[in-house]
C-alpha cells in the first residue's frame, strides 16, 4: 500500500472506522476515500457496484457494519443479519469486480461457539455452537469470513480478515439500550456521581469474562496486517488478557471516582461466559497491543467529560 494508493474506508464515521482513519492519517496516507450513509447506502447492490466501478479502488478497509451491544443484538436480530449480510456482500463482490488489489474484512469475537476452548484459536470456528444473544451477528461475520476465504481461493483475489475482540474507545456509542458494556459502565458512574446517586446497575451477574482491546491499537493491527499479511486464515487480533465484569465495574467505578454502591439486574443476559482470543497467530506476525486496560478507560472517560 502506497503512501497515494487509492484506499476505500467503509464506516469512516464509527468506532472502528474513525480510528483506521487516524492511524491512515498518522502514518502519511493521503488518498482515503469515505462515504457517509447518506451518500451511499451500503446495503443496495446497485449503488455499491456503481461507486466501485467508478472510483477504481485499490485497497478496502470493510469497517462498515450495524454493530452493538447484547441488549440491541438480541432485540434487533434481524437487522444484525440483514444489514450486516448486505454490506459485506456488495462490498466484498464489488471489490472482486472491480479489481481492487486488497481488501480487509473485520469480524468479531462471536463468531466463536459459545463454549470454545480458550484462549480461542483461529480453528475453533464452526466447532459448535454460537451464543444465542448475538447468533444473527456472528452468522452475518461468518458469512463474511466465507466470503472472503472463497472468493480468494476460487478467484485468486487478496481479501482478508481479521475478528477483534471487545473494543472500545473514543468514538464509541454511550446510548444505554444499544451500547456495549465498557461505555455503558463509564456514563452510568459518571452519572451517578454527579448526581450523586447511591447506586449505579450492572447488568447480569458479573461473572462473565470479557477481553477489551482499545480501539487504536486494533487500527494499529489492521494497517499492519493491510501491510503485511496475506493469508487465508482470519486472524484474531486482541491482547490475550481478559477480566470479569465486576472487576470492569470497579476498575471504571475507581478511574470515575464514583463512591456508591454496584447492584446487579439479574434480569439481564450475561451472554457467554468467557471469550478469549488466541493472538499468537497475530504475535507471530511482529504485532502487540500497546495500551493496559486501565490507561484505555481514563483516555476514553477524559474524552467522554471533554478535557
Ligand atoms: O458488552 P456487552 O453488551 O456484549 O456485554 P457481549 C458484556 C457483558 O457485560 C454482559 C454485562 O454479560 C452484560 O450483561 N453488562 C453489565 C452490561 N452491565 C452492562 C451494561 O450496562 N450494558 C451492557 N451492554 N452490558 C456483544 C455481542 O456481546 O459483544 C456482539 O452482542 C459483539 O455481537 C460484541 O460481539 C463485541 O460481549 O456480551
Amino acid at each position: 500500500m502506497k503512501l497515494d494508493s487509492k484506499i476505500y474506508l467503509a464506516g469512516h464515521n464509527g468506532l472502528v472506522g474513525s480510528a483506521i482513519m487516524r492511524n491512515l492519517q498518522e502514518r502519511g496516507y493521503t488518498n482515503i476515500i469515505t462515504k457517509t450513509s447518506n451518500d451511499l447506502d451500503l446495503r443496495r447492490q446497485k449503488e455499491v457496484e456503481d461507486f466501485f466501478e467508478k472510483e477504481k479502488l485499490d485497497y478496502v478497509f470493510l469497517a462498515a457494519a450495524k454493530v452493538g451491544g447484547i441488549h440491541a443484538n438480541n432485540t434487533y436480530p434481524a437487522e444484525f443479519l440483514y444489514d450486516n449480510l448486505m454490506i459485506e456482500s456488495n462490498i466484498i463482490h464489488s471489490a472482486y469486480l472491480s479489481g481492487v488489489e486488497k481488501l480487509l474484512f473485520l469480524g468479531s469475537s462471536c463468531i466463536y461457539p459459545k463454549f470454545a476452548p480458550q484462549p480461542i484459536k483461529e480453528s475453533d470456528l464452526l466447532t459448535g455452537l454460537l451464543e444465542p444473544t448475538n447468533e444473527a451477528y456472528a452468522i452475518a461475520k461468518i458469512a463474511g469470513i466465507e466470503l472472503c476465504k472463497f472468493y480468494r481461493r476460487q478467484y485468486g483475489v487478496n481479501f482478508i480478515s481479521a475478528m477483534p475482540t471487545n473494543l472500545y474507545g473514543i468514538n464509541d456509542n454511550f446510548d444505554l439500550n444499544t451500547s456495549h458494556v465498557l461505555p455503558a459502565l463509564i456514563r452510568k458512574f459518571h452519572e451517578a456521581k454527579i448526581n450523586q446517586e447511591k447506586s449505579v446497575v450492572m447488568w447480569g451477574s458479573g461473572k462473565p469474562l470479557r477481553e477489551f482491546l482499545y480501539v487504536d491499537d486494533l487500527a494499529d493491527a489492521l494497517v499492519h496486517l493491510m501491510l503485511n499479511y496475506s493469508e487465508e486464515t482470519h486472524v484474531n487480533v486482541g491482547t490475550g488478557e481478559d477480566i470479569s465484569i465486576a472487576n470492569l465495574a470497579k476498575m471504571i467505578k475507581e478511574i470515575v471516582g464514583y463512591e456508591g454502591e454496584i447492584v446487579n439486574d439479574l434480569s439481564k443476559p450475561d451472554g457467554t461466559p468467557r471469550k478469549l482470543l488466541d493472538v499468537s497467530l497475530l504475535h507471530s506476525t511482529g504485532w502487540k497491543h500497546k495500551t493496559s486496560l486501565e490507561e484505555g478507560i481514563s483516555k476514553v472517560y477524559k474524552w467522554y467529560i471533554g478535557t
